[in-house]
C-alpha cells in the first residue's frame, strides 16, 4: 500500500500543489488520481476517495483520510522524521511552522486577487491596499528567514515552509506583483525547483484552460526560469 492523493487542476489549484509539492521534493511515493475543480463530477469525485469538500485529499498507507494540506504536512513530518520536511534545529523549526500556518490561515487578499495560473501571466493587475499589505507582510517574513539562513530557501535547505509560499512566488511572477530584489531572488528559486517544472508541464498537458480563470487582462507567457 502506498499514499494515494486526489487533486485539481494542476495549472490552478494551488491548495493541490501545497499537497503534492512533499511526496515530488522528498521522494515520498504517492499515486494521484485528478479530479476537476467546480466541475459537476467533483463534489462526488471528493466523496468517493473519503473527503470532504475540497482538495487535496490525502489516503495513507494505513487507511487514514487527511482532508486539507496543513494535516497533509503535519502528517508527513510525523511519518518521515529523517526526511528533513522541516529544519532540525528547533528555533527555526518554530519559525518554519508558524509561516506554515500563517500561509495557510492568511494573505487573503492577494489569495482571492490574484488567483494562481501557471498557464498565462497577465499584464497591468490593480494592487489594492490589501493586497500591497500582504506582500509587505510576505516580504518581511521572507526578508528575515532568508537574512538568517542565507538561502537559496526559506531555512537553506527546501522544507515544507516553502511548499507553503510556492503558490504565492507563482503568483507574484504570474501577476508582476510589486516586491523586492530578495523577494524576487527567492521567486525565482521557488520557480526553478524541479518538481515545480514538473506540475507546471504535467498541468499544461492536462486540460484546456478554464474560463474562469481568465482575468481579462493582457497576457504573457509565464515567466519560469530558463
Ligand atoms: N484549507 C484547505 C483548502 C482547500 C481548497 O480550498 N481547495 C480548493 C481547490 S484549490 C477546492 O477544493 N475548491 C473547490 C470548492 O471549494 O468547491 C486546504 O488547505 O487543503
Amino acid at each position: 500500500m502506498t499514499y494515494s492523493l486526489l487533486i485539481g487542476q494542476r495549472s490552478y489549484s494551488s491548495w493541490s500543489l501545497r499537497g503534492w509539492l512533499p511526496f515530488a521534493a522528498f521522494d515520498i511515493p504517492v499515486e494521484v488520481t485528478s479530479t476537476v475543480i467546480y466541475s459537476e463530477a467533483f463534489s462526488a469525485d471528493v466523496a468517493r476517495f473519503g473527503g470532504g469538500e475540497t482538495v487535496p485529499v490525502l489516503r495513507t498507507p494505513t487507511g487514514g483520510i487527511l482532508t486539507d494540506s496543513l494535516a497533509i504536512a503535519w502528517h508527513l513530518t510525523e511519518a518521515f522524521p529523517d526526511k528533513g520536511l522541516l529544519p532540525s534545529d528547533p528555533i527555526q523549526r518554530a519559525e518554519a511552522q508558524s509561516l506554515i500556518a500563517e500561509m495557510h490561515s492568511g494573505f487573503v487578499a492577494l489569495r482571492s486577487a490574484c488567483p494562481m495560473n501557471l498557464r498565462t501571466a497577465w499584464e497591468g493587475g490593480a494592487v489594492t491596499d490589501a493586497v500591497r499589505h500582504d506582500l509587505t507582510r510576505l516580504e518581511g517574513l521572507w526578508s528575515d528567514a532568508l537574512a538568517q539562513s542565507g538561502g537559496p530557501y526559506l531555512f537553506g535547505a527546501y522544507s515544507l515552509a516553502d511548499v507553503f509560499f510556492a503558490p504565492v512566488a507563482i503568483r507574484i511572477a504570474g501577476y508582476g506583483l510589486p516586491v523586492g530584489p530578495l523577494a524576487q531572488s527567492y521567486v525565482t528559486a521557488q520557480l526553478a525547483h524541479p518538481a515545480i517544472t514538473l506540475w507546471r508541464e504535467a498541468g499544461l498537458a492536462e486540460d484546456a484552460e478554464v474560463a474562469k480563470y481568465d482575468m481579462g487582462l493582457p497576457r504573457r507567457p509565464f515567466p519560469m526560469p530558463v
